[in-house]
């Protein structure tokens, strides 16, 4: 039988058999989680850093968080403030759409389903829009922001973040491409409608998942 009458023979076989279906004929995407790191990502040297130019520094003690738009308590949180709110340690991987991606980072802050439960969105807050001391900005629906990963994290392997970074504070979103995590946040806005950041504007995905390569706008 010729070679190519044989491999269309055998994928015919598999076919039947279902090869590469589990045992119990239920479909799971698998590719997903058959490796650590992400379609089309490699392990970073180090932790690089990206920025449009601009690293603000700002003193703690003329630091501010405020959390407004579509919820029942605006708040502005100074640094003791955030401090008085429960702090968690969170450990993720992050995907920097540029390829890189690091393992294993530890978050310590505040988690966001912690600062929602202090802000109590509006029924009809449905998305999250993100305004740094650089003027960045960036959006999440927040369900997005509600996933357990998800920290306003102050700082990295025990230390405070470094400036460049985005300390004082950042984001750190796991799940999605790492331009969707401020740093130097300085306005977290809840709102009924979506609406484009930095990056989203300029072509990249607005769904940002590492998993699935969804990196930007075609
Ligand atoms: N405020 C602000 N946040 C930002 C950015 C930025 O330029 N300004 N860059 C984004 C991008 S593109 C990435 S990949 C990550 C990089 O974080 P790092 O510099 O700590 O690696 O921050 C994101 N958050
Ligand atoms: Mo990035």
């Amino acid at each position: 039988m010729p070679e190519n009458k044989r491999l269309i023979a055998k994928k015919e076989e598999w076919a039947r058999k279902g090869r590469g279906l589990l045992e119990d004929g239920v479909f799971r995407d698998t590719r997903q989680r058959s490796s650590r790191l992400p379609p089309g990502q490699h392990m970073a040297k180090g932790w690089p850093v990206l920025d449009l130019g601009i690293q603000p520094s700002i003193p703690l003690a003329e630091w501010e968080l405020s959390i407004t738009g579509c919820i029942e308590q605006p708040t502005v949180w100074n640094w003791n403030a955030l401090l008085e709110q429960p702090q968690v340690k969170l450990v993720s991987d992050f995907h920097c759409v540029t390829t890189w991606s690091t393992f294993d980072n530890e978050w310590e802050g505040v988690r966001f389903s912690d600062l929602v439960s202090v802000v109590k969105p509006k029924t009809e807050a449905a998305y999250v829009f993100f305004v740094s001391y650089d003027n960045y900005s960036t959006n999440l629906p927040l369900v997005t922001c509600l996933d357990e990963g998800v920290v306003l994290a102050r700082t990295w392997n025990g230390q405070p973040l470094s400036v460049e970074h985005g300390g004082p504070l950042r984001m750190i979103v796991p799940k999605v491409y790492a331009w969707k995590g401020a740093k130097w946040v300085k306005e977290i806005r809840f709102m009924e409608r979506d609406r484009l950041g930095y990056w989203e504007n300029r072509g990249y995905s607005n769904t940002a998942d590492p998993w699935t390569d969804d990196r930007y706008t075609m």
